[in-house]
């Protein structure tokens, strides 16, 4: 079965756009996932295909009206298996390796691409619709959020990634962030690899690793970290839980 997604959007030319491209966009070609868009300005019913409104209290921008978008949302739904409905919005949860691997394990996703200053809360509501954030800044439009998103679960897909491995060691599956990669030459610029790299000693190496991960991970991530180790030998990481 093919994994479909839909993006609800006014903006259909910004799609598949780089997921038609390298890995992503060999899968979508070879059927592993399907991507269609819904031009969410076809679903206005006035004259002059209006898809939002001044917002009630008065303030800043325009809001996209429910009936707009919940009529988008129906035509979406109504192809194949009922599939989860996720608005990409800076006020959404922040996406997650977790909401990924649930994502893939379905048979697809519905994302709604917002504009304007937002999406009438009734219809996100009635919909039952996940309200998702793809980092703590602003951007233009749900667009690109949605292309990270689906960029995210992609990968993720039997036959993918090919040789690459099952991503048990990434980032985000452990819980620690990577630790740092080299190649060829072995010194470059008066810089040389870790000796330990090179000595062909499997357990020194994966040893190294480990340690470097976890500095890396208390340095930069101490969210990550402190998570980390109160996870340590209990319950599933917050990262391999459902959610
Ligand atoms: Cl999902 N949308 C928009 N417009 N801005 C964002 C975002 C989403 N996530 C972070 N910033």
């Amino acid at each position: 079965m093919t994994w479909k997604a839909t993006a609800l959007t006014l903006f259909p030319e910004m799609f598949p756009g780089s997921l038609g491209l390298s890995l992503a966009g060999r899968a979508l070609r070879e059927g592993r996932w399907s991507l269609d868009t819904l031009d969410i300005r076809s679903f206005a019913h006035d004259r002059h295909r209006t898809v939002d409104d001044t917002p009630f209290g008065g303030g800043a921008g325009m809001v996209m009206r429910p009936d707009v978008i919940d009529a988008a949302c129906a035509a979406a739904q109504a192809e194949g298996a009922e599939r989860p409905l996720v608005y990409l919005t800076p006020r959404g949860r922040p996406l997650q390796q977790s909401l990924v691997r649930d994502l893939v394990a379905g048979p697809g996703v519905i994302l709604l691409c917002g504009r304007y200053e937002g999406v009438d809360q009734r219809v996100i509501e009635s919909r039952g619709m996940i309200e998702v954030s793809i980092g703590d800044y602003v951007l233009s439009g749900g667009e690109p959020a949605a292309l990270v998103l689906l960029d995210a679960c992609v990968r993720l897909l039997p036959g993918v990634m090919g040789a690459v491995e099952s991503g048990e060691e990434e980032s985000f599956s452990t819980g620690l962030l990577e630790y740092p990669h080299y190649t060829r030459p072995a010194e470059w610029n008066g810089r040389a690899v870790p000796p330990v790299l090179l000595s062909g000693h499997h357990a020194e190496v994966a040893k190294w690793r480990r340690g470097a991960s976890e500095a890396i991970t208390r340095e930069r991530r101490p969210d990550l970290w402190a998570r980390f180790n109160e996870n340590k030998g209990g319950p599933a990481s917050a990262s391999t839980r459902p959610v």
